[in-house]
């Protein structure tokens, strides 16, 4: 491998500081989560004259593993002794001419799994659909197999793999789902291991339990399969896994031929009284109500939306009016790699106010990636997203979808200091060289967790 992880993350003994100077350009996401044309405004600091050696080139400075301020550098240093910080208790790192970014937010990955299906690709290819070969009992169901035959020390093992790849492409922050084991002690194991693989750091991992996301075998053979399942859900898998208390959201596939609205609703009505804030794969093949429910619930975010009903974009729309916006999470990777042509509405969903946020719904059935920028740019080909949409639906609007605004996806003082240095000389570029090693180095927390060689 041509990179190095280094370990860790967390803070330092003692505060300490990191300045990060000698970009071209620091993108901030300063200003909070954005909609309808301020998506486009990354509130970018940039070089004069594009010269990272300019007295007046944009840095960053942390202390103590939060941001403290982002200037101009002859600006920032005074201010910075006149308020009593020690300068010689900040380390110094050179972005060397590149970009700086808030770390980027993914928040929509099934991150845990056993076995892989590169099969299906080639049954899609000659012709066979995603719910079909579900029906079949492939997709979700043949996953769901070797998760079950799948250790806890197997699992870490896939997960600090791909957590690695993630941050080896700019991720600090990463949601991730279970919604392989559809038992209990599965559903506890993925939860557990996706706790685990956060506090060993440096990404943080937040868990979601989703437990109705296809009807498992045991249950298929019965006649009211479904819904006994869902019943199951209700009275012994949810409150096993409220009960382990690592999950923090809840999620359903609510779509045709899957989880009905009114069955999503019961299971995450009552996973909201038990603590788990809701979520929901919403309109992913077909609409299916997703995004109806998702704002009569408060979700945090309905993701997918590949095909919402006209009503489902309204009540999105009048829900960020409102002021109670429900984040819709988009996911094209996925609808690039299911071959489809119909892709979300993205720029209507914009127009008419709509948070939107990307991930990369890393799964290994719909979306084998872990690149955030991979995603963005095939936002930009395939939503029509410009370069500086994407970075803000990856980064400010991506931490809001998770509930964390206040804490990750903006450089501002007071929130954590992640922050990714990228090998280009404006953001632009990010989602402009699809397949390239852009990520130089990666700050989590204030230290640095990733470095790339230089070639
Ligand atoms: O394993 O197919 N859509 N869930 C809902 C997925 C895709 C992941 C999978
Ligand atoms: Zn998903």
């Amino acid at each position: 491998m041509g990179f190095r992880v280094i370990q860790g993350g967390r803070a330092p003994e003692g505060p300490s500081g990191l300045l990060v100077e000698g970009a071209a350009e620091v993108v901030t996401m300063a200003g909070g989560p954005r909609s309808g044309t301020a998506l486009n405004d990354p509130a970018a600091i940039v070089a004069p004259g594009g010269e990272p050696r300019d007295p007046a080139a944009p840095a960053v400075a942390c202390w103590d593993g939060r941001v403290l301020a982002v200037g101009p550098r002859d600006e920032l240093l005074p201010a910075l002794e006149g308020s009593g910080y020690p300068l010689e208790r900040f380390a110094r790192l050179d972005a060397a001419g590149g970009t700086v970014t808030p770390g980027l937010v993914d928040p929509h990955t099934h991150l845990l799994f056993g076995g892989s299906r590169e099969a299906e690709l080639v049954l899609r290819q000659r012709g066979a659909g995603y719910l079909e070969i579900l029906a079949a009992g492939g997709g979700i169901l043949s996953t769901v197999e070797a998760t079950r035959g799948a250790s806890k020390e197997a699992l870490l093992e896939h997960g600090r793999r791909w957590l690695g790849e993630m941050l080896s492409h700019g991720t600090t922050t990463v949601e991730a789902k279970s919604g392989y084991g559809l038992d209990l002690p599965t559903e506890l194991r993925l939860l557990e291991v996706a706790h685990q693989l956060g506090e060993e750091g440096p990404i943080d991992v937040l868990p979601t339990w989703l437990g109705a996301h296809a009807v498992p075998p045991e249950f298929r053979t019965r006649p009211d399969g479904t819904e006994a399942y869902v019943r199951y859900l209700l009275e012994e898998q949810l409150p096993g896994v409220a009960a382990q208390g690592r999950a923090r959201f809840a999620d359903v596939f609510c779509e045709g031929g899957v989880f009905t609205p009114d069955q999503s609703r019961r299971i995450l009505s009552e996973a909201a009284r038990l603590g788990l804030q809701p979520r929901l794969h919403a309109d992913e093949l077909a609409p299916s109500g997703g995004a109806e429910l998702a704002v009569e619930l408060g979700a945090l975010s309905a993701d997918h939306l590949a095909a919402p009903s006209a009503e489902g974009s309204e009540a999105l729309a009048h829900a960020a009016s409102d002021g109670h916006p429900v984040v819709a999470v988009l996911l094209p990777a996925t609808t690039w790699f299911l071959m489809h042509d119909h892709y979300a509405p993205a720029r209507t969903l914009v127009d008419r106010g709509v948070p939107i946020a990307l991930a990369t719904d890393f799964n290994p059935g719909t979306s084998p990636t872990a690149s955030l920028p991979l995603v963005m740019t095939v936002a930009c080909l395939t939503l029509k997203l410009s370069p500086s949409e994407a970075l803000a639906a990856c980064t400010v609007n991506s931490a809001a979808a998770l509930g964390l605004a206040e804490e990750v996806g903006s450089l501002e003082a007071g929130r954590s200091a992640d922050l990714v240095i990228w090998g280009v000389p404006n953001h632009r570029q990010i989602p402009y060289w699809p397949g390239a090693a852009l990520v130089r180095t990666v700050v989590k927390r204030g230290r640095v967790v990733f470095e790339r060689p230089p070639a």
